[in-house]
């Protein structure tokens, strides 16, 4: 799979651009197709989740960004927090009522939540457990040697 989409991404719709659709017609992302929430067509060929790189990387070179499973963050989830947050960097609330969760997931709908979109975030608490609920992890290159 090869990387697509621009590194920068202000007021894209999606993580890769403002197209849901490659030029081809190509599905981007696992999301629902079909008459939601009774018929799922899978015609990106996923019913459920998909495997890590089943659809190109983004200009940053990050996989699965929107779809496949919300990405649950360590922010609080403070709705109103970021009409007066820094627009540099915002750390985010320091109390919520649950975690941030970014990215839509393979249930998402355009005609329900469409919520794969790049400004939309949703939260949950931090206990339960769902098949459409993850989480990434991030590996930092030591800097320097080690003596
Ligand atoms: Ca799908």
């Amino acid at each position: 799979m090869g990387i697509r989409g621009p590194r920068n991404l202000d007021g894209n719709r999606y993580a890769w651009g403002n197209d849901l659709y490659g030029p081809e017609g190509e599905h981007l992302c696992n999301i629902w197709q079909g008459d939601f929430p009774r018929t799922n067509t899978a015609a990106d060929g996923h019913l459920a989740t998909a495997p890590v790189r089943s659809f190109p990387a983004n200009g940053f070179g990050l996989y699965e960004v929107s779809g496949n499973v919300w990405g649950w963050c360590s922010d609080w989830f403070l709705p109103k927090y970021y009409r007066n947050a820094p627009a540099d960097n915002p750390q985010g609330p320091t109390i919520g009522r649950g975690r941030v969760m970014r990215g839509g997931s393979f249930l998402c709908h355009d005609s329900y939540c469409n919520r794969y979109r790049v400004a939309a975030r949703s939260s949950n608490s931090p206990e339960p457990a769902s098949s459409n609920c993850g989480f990434r992890t991030v590996v930092q290159r030591a800097r320097g040697r080690i003596a």
